[in-house]
């Protein structure tokens, strides 16, 4: 079965989305999520100009030799642009591979290894109270775990936090500037997490994003507040590029660490994973080179008792959702995928098997992904540029996002 052609749609039901569409000279053809969020047209470009060239004719059911040959061809090897391109080839060969055995992906990773996936939603308020009615409403709604976020008082907004005229992250033209205070935040999340704990119970797992914001110091003093309130997981406390960063702050305390969804390859996790330094890994597959990569990444975290939880904000298509779905009901080492919101038009745009009930997500039965995109409907909803905002410091300096 060969690949006769590829094509990028690039569609904004809300926010962008790029999609790549592999069609076989049978018929079959698959779908793969190739969005990285602020920069979309910089991996459509990749894809078409550089990719789609070398598809063309190449066997469909190779999928590991295909992403061998545009990981290693390619010469200047991952970042993340190559490797949204390239896991975008790999779900939508996946995709292929299982319509044409009729079977679901998660089948051919070695079948179902747990009844379903836990989830995690978000609950963001402007106030303590409207962040603890959100975890009530989740809750009730058959949510197990939460991300919890809130204002920091003092600050007009913030990240994971819903503007005051309603509007989310990313719709920044050409961007917003927010201020930024760490000790402000620093004093505010403990009590934050006491009132929530206090409301909700022991039960309910409780998670925490602090986006790249914190120095290694800052975050053990965080993290060891936190500790009495168990939660989940405490994400994204340090940048990791300078991985020592985890050492330090996993010596100050024993809250748990995720990281990772900047990830693009096995090298980003090496030092994180091999020194037991976090954790989760939070490598998602639309940003780490797909399922092939991904799956990789698992079974090299899982004997150092890392497990993996995908980044699934709602900048990341319900085709990435399909495939997270699929490689998390198969995968030993998976513990919790996050479940951010779509726009009723992006569920329109992209129809799914997927579905989250009673707290798990569920990859749904169909061959392949199971998952479409509406390439009529994609053609009247053009791409709209948009950047994720930026903060500002107490002092006027550009500060982590
Ligand atoms: O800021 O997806 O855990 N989720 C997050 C997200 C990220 C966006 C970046 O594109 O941190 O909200
Ligand atoms: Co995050």
């Amino acid at each position: 079965m060969k690949i006769e052609d590829a094509r990028v749609i690039v569609a904004s039901p809300g926010r962008n989305y790029v999609t790549l569409k592999i069609v076989t000279d049978g018929g079959i053809y698959g779908i793969g999520d190739a969005t990285l969020n602020g920069r979309e047209l910089a991996v459509a470009s990749y894809l078409s100009e550089h990719v789609v060239p070398l598809l063309i004719g190449r066997e469909a059911m190779n999928i590991e030799d295909t992403w061998q040959l545009l990981y290693r061809s390619a010469y200047w090897r991952r970042g993340p642009v190559t490797m949204a391109a390239i896991a975008a080839v790999d779900m939508a060969l996946w995709d292929i591979k299982g319509k044409e055995l009729g079977t679901p992906v998660w089948n051919l990773l070695g079948g179902r290894c747990r009844d379903g996936l836990l989830v995690y939603s978000h609950a963001s308020g402007r106030s303590v109270d409207q962040t603890i009615e959100q975890v009530h409403t989740l809750i009730a709604a058959g949510y197990r775990a939460v991300r919890v976020q809130c204002l920091v008082p003092g600050l007009e907004a913030m990240y994971g936090v819903p503007r005051a005229d309603g509007a989310g992250d990313g719709k920044g033209l050409p961007f917003v500037e927010n201020d930024w205070s760490s000790q402000a935040y620093l004093r505010f999340v403990p009590t934050l997490f006491a009132a929530v704990r206090d409301a909700v119970g022991p039960k309910p797992a409780l998670l925490h994003d602090a986006h790249h914001r914190l120095t290694p110091t800052q975050a053990g003093w965080l993290g060891k507040r936190l500790e009495d309130f168990q939660l989940f997981w405490l994400e994204d406390a340090v940048p990791a590029e300078w991985q020592d960063g985890y050492k330090i702050l996993r010596h100050h305390t024993t809250t748990p660490l995720a990281v990772g969804e900047v990830f693009n390859t096995i090298f980003d996790c090496d030092r994180l994973v091999r020194n037991g330094w976090v954790d989760y890994i939070r490598a998602a597959p639309v940003h780490a080179g797909g399922i092939t990569h991904l799956r990789k990444i698992a079974d090299y975290a899982a004997p150092h008792h890392v497990k993996i939880g995908c980044h699934g904000a709602g900048d990341l298509s319900p085709v990435t959702m399909a495939a997270a779905a699929h490689f998390g009901i198969a995968t030993y080492n998976a513990a919790i995928q996050e479940h951010g919101e779509h726009s009723a038009a992006t569920h329109r745009l992209f129809p799914h098997h997927w579905s989250v009930t009673d707290g798990y997500l569920q990859p749904g039965d169909a061959p392949g992904l199971g998952v479409d995109i509406d390439e009529d409907l994609a053609g009247q909803l053009p791409y709209e540029r948009a950047y994720l905002p930026v903060t500002r410091l107490e002092d006027g300096t550009v500060g982590d996002w």
